[in-house]
């Protein structure tokens, strides 16, 4: 599948600082150290509704560990997916009566719009998941195989006592777990199941879905889990440096795909730092497709707000927090981008290589962009109050605000 256009990073003097970041798997902080090319997976939309607030705080926090990585002169491999066949695409396709595949093209197009937009840097592969099954299905077969994965009733599952650390990424206990997995797609009160947690690999074939040649798995569809370890294993193999997605993910989606990819390689982990965004919510709860209660990215833009100001407005968080939208956090993020814009228009200002060290130390640390806002407003507001004779200096923080922060000035 194609991605969308990427926006220009501008150079900046100096370097970058590595990245700090909190990894769930051992709840604190790490220093990463990726190699010239860093290494990241996100998990991308199931596209069967419009992108909201939500989905875009948590791309925008992996937008800034891309940024981060590139300051320090480091290639990023990127791999985001997108989640093109699954219960609630055809849940939604049969409620509105239109075909699945059109509502799944439809919603992605707009996913890249927003995307574009939001200044958000495009994966270098974005994967669907229909594209992924003929990768897909020799995976679920070796597992099978190797006696990490059994059938019943012509689905198969994958059974979590396969990968000795099974548990170490969310480090819930068994009865957090089951009821997790019921919320969140499993099936733990299916009878015959080795452990009520087992995850799907491979669903046969259901009368009036669409399905896919699985080889010796038979017709069917492939779960959730494997289509993401597919992905990540085919274009960024094992111990790549940080598998992101919103803290939703982290069990059972996360730790999952990492006991399938642990028992298909007999390697660990699967990723150097599992790194989780905070849930964004609306009039008290999470904002979710399924309950409806939502913001739309491009909903905001056809009502004329500019896209800058969405990206500050989720800037304006700690990446970490649960956080609520509320009208005020646009109209407060409106008006930063105004005072910041006047402060750049000037022809000269207050020196800012300092400033463009404190907005990197502050994304250092675990993406801290709250207190990279902080950093610019104390220089916005003293250019107006003294101005400044530093004719380098409206451009520098121009471009490091475009740069490290993906806001166009
Ligand atoms: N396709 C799967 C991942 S493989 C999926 O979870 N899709 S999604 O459309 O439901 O969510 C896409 C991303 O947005 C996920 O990382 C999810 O954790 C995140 N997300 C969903 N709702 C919110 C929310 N309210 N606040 C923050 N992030 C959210
Ligand atoms: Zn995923």
């Amino acid at each position: 599948m194609y991605a969308w256009p990427a926006s220009e990073v501008p150079a900046l003097p100096g370097q970058g600082r590595d990245l700090r970041i909190h990894d769930t798997a051992t709840g604190g902080l790490i220093t990463l150290d990726p190699g010239p090319v860093a290494r990241i997976y996100v998990c991308g939309i199931t596209p069967y509704d419009a992108t909201h607030l939500g989905h875009a705080a948590t791309y925008n926090a992996f937008d800034l560990v891309q940024r981060v990585w590139l300051d320090t002169k480091r290639q990023v491999h990127y791999v985001q997916n997108v989640t093109d066949i699954d219960d609630p695409l055809l849940e939604r396709a049969a409620r509105d009566d239109i075909d699945w595949v059109a509502l799944a093209e439809k919603e992605t197009a707009l996913f890249r719009e927003d995307m574009t937009a939001l200044r958000m840097l495009p994966p270098k592969q974005y994967i669907g998941a229909v594209e992924a099954i003929p990768g897909i299905v020799p995976l679920v077969e070796r597992l099978r195989d190797a006696g990490a994965a059994y059938e019943l009733e012509g689905d198969v599952y994958f059974s979590v006592e396969a990968d000795p650390h099974f548990g170490k990424v969310s480090g819930l206990d068994a009865a957090a777990m089951r009821l997790l997995s019921a919320e969140r797609g499993g099936d733990p009160e299916r009878p015959g199941k080795k452990n009520p947690l087992d995850p799907m690999l491979w669903m046969a074939a259901r009368e009036g879905e669409p399905s896919w040649d699985g080889g010796s798995l038979g017709q069917g569809r492939p779960g959730w889990h494997i289509e993401c370890v597919a992905i990540a294993l085919d274009h960024l193999g094992m111990g790549f440096d940080v598998q992101g997605g919103g803290s939703d993910l982290a069990f059972p989606h996360h730790e999952m795909g990492a006991s399938h990819a642990q028992a298909l390689s007999g390697e660990f982990p699967f990723a150097q730092a599992y790194v989780h965004a905070g849930m964004v919510a609306l009039d008290g709860e999470k904002m979710s497709k399924s309950k409806g209660n939502l913001v739309f990215v491009s909903k905001l833009r056809r009502d004329g707000v500019d896209p800058a100001a969405i990206r500050l407005a989720l800037l304006s968080h700690h990446y970490r927090a649960d956080w609520e939208w509320t009208d005020q956090v646009l109209q407060d993020a409106l008006a930063r981008l105004e005072r910041w814009r006047a402060a750049v228009s000037r022809p000269d200002g207050p020196a800012a290589d300092a400033l463009v060290e404190e907005i990197r130390e502050a994304l250092a640390n675990d993406l801290d962009a709250p207190a990279a806002l902080t950093a610019v407003d104390r220089w916005a507001a003293l250019q107006q109050e003294q101005g400044g004779s530093d004719e380098g200096a409206p451009g520098v923080v121009s471009r490091a605000v475009d740069a490290l922060l993906g806001v166009a000035l």
